[in-house]
């Protein structure tokens, strides 16, 4: 019956991380997987969703199923979050936000509804992007191509043949564009070049899509948010997919959302109403539970505080990490230049190394990085960010 299904050779990233768990030497280190561990090598619990879980449980009730679209608060609050208290989009009703199953549910959903609604659009994706881009938006049916984006010879942005290639985009192709903190390379838009790309977007007609799985990681969780208010204010329509995985350390909870940014309030009611069919196709309703984690954590005086001040000392870390990285390998190697670790921002680093030599790291030092020379910082603390550079230095001599 089955002979016809091929091996799944695995996700490159997830088979690396098991790979990694298998690995019996003391001194092996992480830094494949996108996630973030504390000083200690951890992942965190954060004590603002500690408090709020506790808070939820104790009020939880009985568990009916939440609107397709998800539970109002949650909804609300990230409202606020990404656009902020006194935006006009949402004051206006053009915002509409549902809570989706991780932002990977909402990059799925946003799929569905613009392969229904744009059958001829093309997707543009970063070159390079996270893989998954490209496999979600496929499996929606889309055409998926790219643009130019990662400069390796000065580990920046090629932001000139960026604009060009949108510019010369067909009408309403839609451009997935990652809001801060840039997976894989942690190369990010100035605000300048944000605000260029803005006459672009609406000459040519494009359809941003956003993606913002790292709010708080970049320069503040308001900073890290800049481009998405300056669409809204600047009266662009656009998706927007945000994670709650990273910024309040709740990956297997799956909290995402899906927000769209319409014309106006009535086109607004249809596009909620036509998500909603979409996600009753794919899984009906969200779960109850991390939504209500993250709305608490985000409506409650005390603990949304908290939640900053939790944010900044994760984001300083990684910061932290990355000028030690840097201090050490400018040492070690003299002539090369290592000030992409300083430049580059989120949890990830393009590090230029090659796939043998990200090999060689992984069999010969247990430093697990992915074999683009994707690092991710958050694998790093006191305790093994010199072996991992002098590891690194080893490689590149
Ligand atoms: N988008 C990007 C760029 C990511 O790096 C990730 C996770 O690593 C996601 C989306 C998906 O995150 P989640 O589905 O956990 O919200
Ligand atoms: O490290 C990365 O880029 C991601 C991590 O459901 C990840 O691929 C892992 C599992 C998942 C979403 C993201």
């Amino acid at each position: 019956m089955f002979q016809h299904v091929e091996a799944y050779p695995g996700d490159p990233i997830l088979s690396l991380n098991e790979a990694f768990g298998k690995d019996t030497r003391p001194g092996k280190i992480n830094v494949s997987i996108g996630i973030y561990f504390d000083d200690n090598g951890k992942i965190p619990m954060l004590p603002s969703v500690r408090a709020a879980e506790h808070k939820v449980v104790n009020d939880a009730g009985a568990r009916p199923y939440l609107p397709m679209e998800g539970a109002a608060n949650f909804r609300s609050a990230v409202q606020h979050l990404l656009f902020g208290a006194d935006s006009a989009a949402v004051k206006e009703g053009r915002v509409v936000t549902m809570q989706t199953v991780g932002s990977s549910g909402g990059l799925k959903i946003g799929g569905d509804f613009i392969k229904r609604y744009f059958p001829q659009s093309v997707m543009l994706v970063s070159d390079p992007t996270w893989d998954n881009h490209r496999a979600v938006f496929e499996g929606c049916g889309m055409t998926v191509k790219t643009y130019p984006y990662y400069d390796s010879t000065t580990g920046g942005l090629k932001f000139e043949a960026m604009l060009e290639a949108l510019k010369a985009a067909d009408k309403h192709s839609i451009v997935l564009l990652h809001a801060c903190c840039h997976n894989p390379t942690g190369v990010d838009l100035s605000k300048e070049q944000w605000q260029a790309l803005v006459p672009v977007i609406k000459e040519r007609e494009l359809i941003p899509f956003m993606d913002l799985a790292y709010q708080g990681y970049g320069d503040g969780i308001d900073e890290d948010a800049f481009a998405i208010r300056l669409f809204a204010e600047q009266g662009l329509s656009f998706f927007v997919a945000n994670s709650f995985s990273k910024s309040m350390s709740l990956y297997g909870e799956r909290c995402g959302a899906l927000s769209v940014v319409c014309p106006d309030a009535a086109q607004a009611v249809n596009v909620l109403g036509q998500m909603k069919a979409t996600i009753r196709r794919n899984y009906s309703n969200p779960p109850i539970h991390g939504g209500q984690l993250v709305a608490q954590v985000l409506s409650d005086a005390t603990l949304r505080p908290m939640w900053e001040a939790e944010v900044k000392e994760m984001r300083e870390r990684i910061q932290l990490m990355r000028r030690k990285l840097h201090d050490v390998l400018s040492a070690k190697v003299p002539g090369r230049d290592f000030s992409y670790f300083l430049t580059q921002r989120g949890m990830f680093s393009y590090t230029g190394l090659s796939a043998e030599q990200c090999d060689r790291l992984r069999e010969e030092f247990g430093l697990y990085l992915v074999r683009s020379g994707r690092m991710c910082i958050a694998g790093l603390n006191s305790g093994n960010v010199e072996a991992a550079a002098n590891a690194i230095a080893a490689v590149l001599k």
